[in-house]
Formats: structure tokens, C-alpha cells, sequence
């Protein structure tokens, strides 16, 4: 069964728009997963989910995106909101360079501005070129930025780093960015 549908929609309600179903997050991200699960069914029948599905998802998700409670009631995306919870991410010390994919047509804007979230909660970052060349390629022809991470650290920008391995910081400002030669 091809899940990737219903993963995305996941993400949708997860990260942004729990109202479509008629469900709210807690302060810390968290969704109950009986009401998850009968939201997602009343709201249309073609996600079919269902416990076992769920955990199928959570499970085998490539990135690693949800998280469950350790009582197995409650369930979250790990990182990638645009609504304000806080799920509690660990502020750790990033390595001295990380990775910044994106689409060439925002190169103009970025180097003027630097690199802000958007309609996120923070920019996300990756360790390597090559994901973040793949982050880059879902918005167009892909371009990846060097982020001098030890320098902003030193500076005293905050990193964090997500369950699943993202690292995420407020904003990047355009000193700190330079393009990445592969
Ligand atoms: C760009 C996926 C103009 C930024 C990925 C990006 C990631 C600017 C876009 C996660 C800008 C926002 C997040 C500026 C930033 N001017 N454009 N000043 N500053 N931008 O989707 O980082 O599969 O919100 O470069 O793997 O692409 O969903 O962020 O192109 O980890 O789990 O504004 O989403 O994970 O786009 O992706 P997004 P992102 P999932």
C-alpha cells in the first residue's frame, strides 16, 4: 500500500493545519491519536487509517518525521511547524559547517535578507550537500548555501537539532552564507 499520501496529509495536520479535521495540538505539538485518527476518516474516507496504519507510518517514515508518546495516546511531527508549539528541541552546538538547499530564484532575495523561516518556525538546516541539495530540488533548479554554523555559534546564534537529525536555527543572516562548491 502506497502510504506516502496519507504521510503527507500526517504532515499537514501535524505542522499546520490540525483545524481541517477538526483537532487541536497541545503547547507542545502533540495531537491525541484516537481523535487523529477519527478526524482523518470523517474528513474524507480515501486515507483510510487506521491504528496499525498509523504505526506503519511512524514506523517506516524515511526522514523519521513522527514521534509517539512513550503512553502510545499521543503523536507528533518532529520538526517542519508553522503553527507556535514548542516541542521542546535540544539546543546543542552545531558542527562548524552545515547546508542550506533552495531554489535558485530565491538566491537574489537570500543573499540580500539572508535565510529567514518563512512560514516556519525556524530554517532548517542539513549536515550534508547532498540532502540538502534534494531539500533545494522540491522548489526548482537546486542551489546549496554553506552555513558558517561555528561562527554564528560563537557569535551566539542558537542551534537546535530535532529527533530526526534537522538542525534548525532562527534566521541566518547573509555574512554567514557563502555557495557551497560542490
Ligand atoms: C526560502 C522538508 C527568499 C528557503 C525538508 C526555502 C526540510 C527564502 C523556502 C523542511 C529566504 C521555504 C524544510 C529569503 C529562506 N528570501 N526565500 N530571505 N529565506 N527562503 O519548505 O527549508 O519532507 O518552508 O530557502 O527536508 O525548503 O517536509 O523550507 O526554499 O527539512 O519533512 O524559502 O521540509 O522536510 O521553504 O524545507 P520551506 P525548506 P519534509
Amino acid at each position: 500500500m502506497d502510504l506516502t499520501k496519507t504521510s503527507k496529509f500526517l504532515s499537514l495536520i501535524l505542522r499546520h493545519k490540525p483545524e481541517v479535521i477538526g483537532i487541536t495540538l497541545d503547547e507542545h505539538g502533540w495531537a491525541d491519536i484516537d481523535e487523529l485518527i477519527d478526524g482523518i476518516n470523517a474528513h474524507d474516507n480515501k486515507y483510510n487509517i487506521n491504528r496499525e496504519i498509523l504505526n506503519q507510518i511512524v514506523e517506516t517514515d524515511e526522514k523519521q518525521r513522527y514521534a509517539i508518546s512513550p503512553d502510545g495516546k499521543l503523536i507528533r511531527a518532529n520538526q517542519g511547524h508553522s503553527i507556535p508549539v514548542d516541542v521542546e528541541l535540544k539546543e546543542t552546538e552545531p558542527p562548524e559547517e552545515l547546508f542550506h538547499g533552495t531554489a535558485d530564484r530565491f538566491s537574489e532575495s537570500i543573499e540580500q535578507q539572508g535565510l529567514l523561516p518563512q512560514s516556519r518556525l525556524y530554517v532548517h538546516l542539513s549536515k550534508d550537500i547532498q540532502t540538502a541539495e534534494k531539500v533545494g530540488m522540491r522548489h526548482g533548479k537546486p542551489v546549496v548555501y554553506s552555513v558558517n554554523s561555528g561562527e554564528m555559534f560563537r557569535q551566539g546564534y542558537k542551534f537546535y537539532i530535532s529527533l530526526n537529525g534537522v538542525w534548525l536555527t532562527k534566521n541566518v543572516p547573509p555574512q554567514f552564507l557563502t555557495i557551497s562548491k560542490n
